[in-house]
């Protein structure tokens, strides 16, 4: 039986196409998905769309369609960012769903059996925007004289019929959550946040609407929506069918391993998803981590600065794994992270290509040469050829550490760690050299060398799934053979192995001449 590990994106409003930040998200998850399938767990990855609430119905007003029709069309789309990204997802969500229908309305009530919640009316500010009550001390007149939220978006004032969730009786139950799981929340600042947020004292929670439609029904009260958070938090355990069944194919996914958000939703996931599910008695997620926010050239992107990129014309432009690798590696993954066309070719150019594509390219080509296209037997191992080959075996250690606190720029610096030194050996070494004065010798290097490429390739899997397989098809890795199990000497390269004819795997980029002229 293996290990079960289940991670889950925030599942995205479709109240318009998805934007470069929502790819970003998507993209670090599935290298997580991806890195724990290959170290041997049993994962489910889950993503999906958050389909009700005022905005969606808002926007649906606005464009003049049907709010299904809206939620149906850019959902697909969400579903088609996915496919173009290669992201590994098992499963995608819908709240439209009836089994998600099923599950909320089920919360609900054991929520309501545990005297959580009961009806009052709310008067208070709301953000559209970010489908959030705040407090009136939490908000501010701008010289606009329009009030604002602490995100930077507009309030209205509610006032309504409501029911309201038993939070402020959950404020000490957290407080004690974070101290005895200090994993719980991450990065550290989010926790910091998130717990003096919970310690200036929670009020309960207005969790229904009577004002529009487009929701789940609370049991028993047709009139009432749900608050569209309520909803949507649980999207997370309908995916495995755990309220319904505990024994059912995916309750064993549950709890929750790692929720992947960004900072700006923390206080949904931190304090008020845990309180619903202790309200519930349902068992609490393990992690919950929140990214940064990508910044184009330093900016914001907003519609009216002009400068939201389609994540489609990126990944036209640079290459699917090019523009992976560039998120993983060039934002620190927690916090905020800046990205153009510039950094973007820096990046291919000193990593893939002059990196791991150089190195692979050169040690294969001359074992395509100087030794009849077959994997070349080692001889006795030099002090520089055990060091090399150390430093390509402690990898998985390293990144196992770092992938565990989802720092996966500092997993994907290891790994280049590691293409850096071996171009170094290759250069110290000389096999060109030696191929005129010591063919055993040249042969040695150029073993370890691929030996070192095959690992290389075994890691990079997770965050260029794509290239990292040709490069495994150039040094002839059987299938089999591709994961974390036969990383180190487990997996060693068999000598005498044939290879195809290597072929580049990571092409320069030169930037199109219209660029070049702006
Ligand atoms: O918040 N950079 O949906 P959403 C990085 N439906 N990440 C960004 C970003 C940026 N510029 N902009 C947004 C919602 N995100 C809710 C979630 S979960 C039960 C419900 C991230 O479409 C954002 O932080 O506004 C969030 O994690 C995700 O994209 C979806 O944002």
């Amino acid at each position: 039986m293996k290990d079960t590990y289940f991670i889950t994106t925030a599942i995205a409003y479709p109240n318009g196409k998805p934007h470069i930040g929502h790819a970003y998200e998507l993209i670090a998850t599935d290298a997580m998905a991806r890195f724990q399938r290959l170290d041997g767990k049993d994962v489910f990855f889950l993503t999906g769309t958050d389909e009700h609430g005022q905005k969606m119905q808002q926007t649906a007003r606005a464009e003049g369609v049907a709010v299904e029709d809206l939620a149906k069309r850019n959902s697909d789309e969400f579903r088609a960012m996915g496919q173009m990204l290669n992201a590994s997802n098992d499963d995608f969500i819908r709240t439209t769903e009836p089994r998600h229908h099923q599950t909320v309305q089920e919360v609900w009530r054991r929520m309501a059996a545990n005297g959580d919640i009961y009806k009052d009316s709310y008067s208070g500010w709301y953000s559209v925007r970010d489908e959030a009550y705040y407090q009136e001390e939490e908000t501010e007149v701008r010289p606009d004289g329009i009030r604002y939220g602490p995100q930077g978006t507009p309030v209205e004032w509610v006032e309504e019929e409501s029911y309201f969730f038993r939070l402020s009786a959950y404020g000490d139950k957290l407080l004690k959550l974070y101290e005895d799981q200090p994993d719980f929340i991450g990065p550290n600042e989010r926790r910091n946040e998130v717990i003096s947020f919970v310690k200036s004292g929670l009020k309960d929670l207005s969790i229904s609407r009577t004002t529009f439609d487009w929701g789940i029904k609370v049991p028993d009260d047709p009139k009432h929506v749900m608050y569209v958070w309520v909803d949507a938090l649980t999207n997370y355990i309908t995916a495995t069918g755990y309220v319904e069944d505990v024994n059912g194919p995916r309750a064993k996914y549950w709890p929750c391993d790692a929720h992947i958000i960004g900072k700006d939703i923390i206080r949904f996931h931190a304090v008020y998803w845990p309180a619903f599910l202790m309200s519930a008695g349902l068992p609490l997620p393990k992690r919950v981590y929140a990214h940064g926010f990508l910044l184009n050239k330093g900016e914001k992107m907003s519609k009216s600065l002009g400068n939201v990129v389609d994540p489609v014309d990126l990944v036209n432009h640079f290459g699917l794994d090019q523009v992976r690798y560039f998120f993983l590696r060039e934002v620190s993954f927690g916090h905020d992270g800046s990205y153009s066309a510039e950094a973007i070719a820096t990046r291919i150019n000193a990593d893939l290509a002059n990196g791991i594509g150089n190195l692979a390219s050169r040690s294969l080509s001359m074992i395509a040469k100087n030794c009849d296209g077959k994997i070349p037997a080692p001889g006795p191992l030099t002090e520089a050829d055990t060091a090399m080959l150390s430093i390509a075996d402690a990898m998985l250690a390293t990144c196992r550490e770092e992938m565990a606190q989802q720092a996966i720029h500092k997993a994907v610096a290891t790994i280049i760690g590691t293409v850096n030194e071996a171009d170094r050996y290759f250069a110290a070494q000389e096999p060109w050299v030696l191929r005129k004065t010591d063919v055993p010798r040249m042969e040695t290097v150029l073993y370890v060398t691929a030996e070192v490429v095959r690992q290389i390739a075994i890691l990079f899997q997770p965050i260029m799934p794509a290239s990292a397989e040709k490069l495994l098809d150039l040094v002839a890795v059987p299938e089999e053979k591709r994961n974390f199990a036969y990383l180190g000497e487990a997996g060693r390269l068999t000598p005498g192995t044939e290879l195809q004819a290597p072929a580049p795997v990571f092409p320069r980029y030169v930037a199109p001449e219209t660029d070049t002229k702006a």
